[in-house]
């Protein structure tokens, strides 16, 4: 099976399932829960880090690349994890996060200690006037520089200050970094993630940014795609059948293809989040602003369009650790919560790309709907919440946001079934289970309406129809503002994909449906329905009636 065909799910596994008593996800956990991830028909399994690490970022703070987290579990139970995944025909791909360590790694401390080869593993700078070397904003608020006294000079922090930046400039410490994914290849691990890595290339001239936060002078920056080739000839490039993605941080349509294209023998496909960024008021995260669904669909077709015309490949995906839930913010979380999960589902998976399903959403998980700051667990959050009140906001506004916007709302546990601590935990979950309590993965199996049941049809499509994996893509009324509506096409077969986005019944004609190209149809076709998330289509003259959230996929013939 290619890259084509795969279908990746992703498990936070601090929240995904406790077996053990105390409250955290763990690797044994995981473990039992295979064959439900085997009957789902995902390939891949991709874990977020479960290397040693004080946990200040749940894990992206990593201490010691070799070694398991205690609250995970062993390294025993990690190879019998990718053992008994194996088993099952599929495979584990781990989280490489390698722009930083956690300041308590051995190469940090060593570095604080004031020994110079280390302190060029990271990026130490004098700052000027009393001021740190650059006005820099760290993603998790504040400036990215944490002065540190006993050298009276500053390292960079692109993320919280126990992130320290790697110098990648140092052929040291890529050569340590190709160790650790060598490690793991020899362990059997066949899939990495690398965390943010197109931001390790750091610009030979720090400077202030007078007119952003400072990501232009580090995003994408001058070596990135030399650094990839060269971790990929040392490393996976080296082996068979790896699977690799790069998660992006505002990164551009053409490096993304520069990324992903196999020519360049960089990386097997990339995560971006522009898609994600439409309900953000002028780039800012932290203002509400109701989703831009023109915008959604431009941002797809534009990257639709031209991965495809360069051969680039990209990951398809609403939700992940760090994204409120999907059917909450694009969707309906009330009455239409089942029919909106799988009109959003249908939307990303017929698309051109590798589809990365997040643990719960195969069931329809919703957002925490926290009302109180003690409920949230999140750095990011308790940073912002200090924010965004020092900026004048009341405590009701700030938690309004953080409803909407916080990290946390992915982060719920995973609901198993409906008995007390949902079959996730027997003993005190480390974060709230949240609202949404009717929902786990055992109702909604019994169910006719059952959301897990669809995902499992979309996967199954993906590999038997050839037009899902490898076919082109053709938007379709790019400016209908209800309507997300696309066409793939193989080998002379043609698949048609007609989403509601909206909870009003509305008219669609075929006959005046318009590709990039003018009238696609002549009304000459017939259509035989392949998916849907109502039990009948309502067609007549070649129009649909679409119902609320209504999604239908159609082979053309
Ligand atoms: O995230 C990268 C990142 O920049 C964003 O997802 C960020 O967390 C968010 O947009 C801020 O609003 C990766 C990991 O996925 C995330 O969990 C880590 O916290 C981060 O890197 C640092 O390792």
């Amino acid at each position: 099976m290619g890259l084509q065909e795969k279908v990746i799910y992703q498990i936070y596994v601090k929240s995904f399932m406790d077996s053990n008593g105390d409250g955290l996800g763990d690797i044994r956990g995981i473990t039992m829960k295979l064959d439900y991830l085997r009957k789902l028909g995902v390939d891949y399994l991709w874990l977020t880090p479960v290397f040693v690490s004080p946990m200040n970022d749940n894990g992206y703070d990593v201490a010691d690349y070799y070694a398991v987290d205690p609250s995970f579990g062993t390294m025993e139970d990690l190879d019998e994890l990718i053992a008994e995944t194996k088993k099952r025909g599929m495979d584990i791909m781990l989280d490489m996060v390698f722009n930083h360590t956690s300041t308590e790694h051995e190469w940090f401390r060593k570095a604080m200690a004031g020994d110079e080869t280390y302190r060029n593993y990271y990026i130490f700078r004098k700052g000027s006037g009393g001021k740190p070397p650059t006005n820099w904003v760290s993603k998790f608020g504040g400036n990215a520089w944490e002065y540190v006294e006993d050298s009276d000079d500053y390292y960079l922090h692109l993320f919280d200050r126990t992130q320290a930046d790697l110098n990648w400039d140092n052929p040291e410490v890529r050569k340590e970094l190709y160790k650790v994914v060598n490690f793991w290849l020899d362990k059997g691990v066949k899939g990495f993630r690398f965390d943010v890595v197109n931001l390790i290339s750091k610009p030979s001239v720090f400077e202030d940014d007078q007119d952003g936060d400072g990501r232009r002078f580090y995003t994408d920056g001058e070596r990135i795609h030399e650094y990839l080739k060269e971790l990929n000839r040392n490393t996976f490039g080296k082996r068979e059948d790896i699977i690799t993605v790069g998660e992006m941080s505002s990164t551009n349509i053409d490096n993304s293809i520069r990324y992903s294209n196999p020519e360049e023998e960089e990386l097997s496909m990339i995560f971006n989040f522009h898609h994600l960024k439409v309900d953000y008021d002028a780039g800012n995260k932290w203002t509400l602003k109701p989703f831009d669904f023109i915008e959604l669909k431009t941002i797809f077709n534009d990257w639709q369009s031209a991965m495809e015309r360069h051969q680039g490949w990209m990951a398809l995906f609403y939700n992940n650790h760090d994204q409120p839930r999907v059917v909450s913010r694009f969707g309906n979380d009330s009455v239409y919560r089942t029919k909106a999960a799988k009109m959003l589902a249908t939307s990303i998976h017929l698309m051109r790309g590798t589809p990365y399903i997040y643990q719960g959403e195969e069931i329809g998980m919703t957002n925490a709907g926290f009302s109180n700051i003690e409920e949230y667990r999140d750095v990011e959050s308790i940073n912002y919440h200090g924010i965004l009140r020092a900026e004048g906001l009341s405590e009701e506004e700030t938690l309004a946001i953080l409803r909407e916007r916080s990290r946390d709302n992915a982060r719920t546990p995973m609901r198993w079934t409906n008995e007390k601590g949902f079959g996730f935990t027997e003993g005190e979950p480390w974060i709230p289970f949240g609202n949404g309590e009717r929902i786990n993965a055992e109702d909604d199996q019994n169910h006719g309406e059952s959301v897990n049941h669809h995902y499992r049809k979309l996967i199954e499509l993906r590999k038997s129809h050839p037009v899902i994996a490898s076919g082109s893509f053709r938007m379709l009324d790019l400016d209908h503002e209800h309507v997300y509506a696309y066409i793939r096409e193989y080998e002379g077969k043609r698949l048609l994909v007609v989403n509601n986005f909206y909870g009003e019944t509305l008219n669609y004609s075929l006959m005046e449906a318009m590709g990039p190209e003018g009238p696609v149809f002549d009304g000459t076709e017939d259509y035989t329905l392949l998916l849907s998330n109502y039990d009948d289509i309502l067609m007549e003259n070649r129009a649909i009636t679409l119902r609320p959230y209504e999604s239908l996929a159609l082979y053309i013939e």
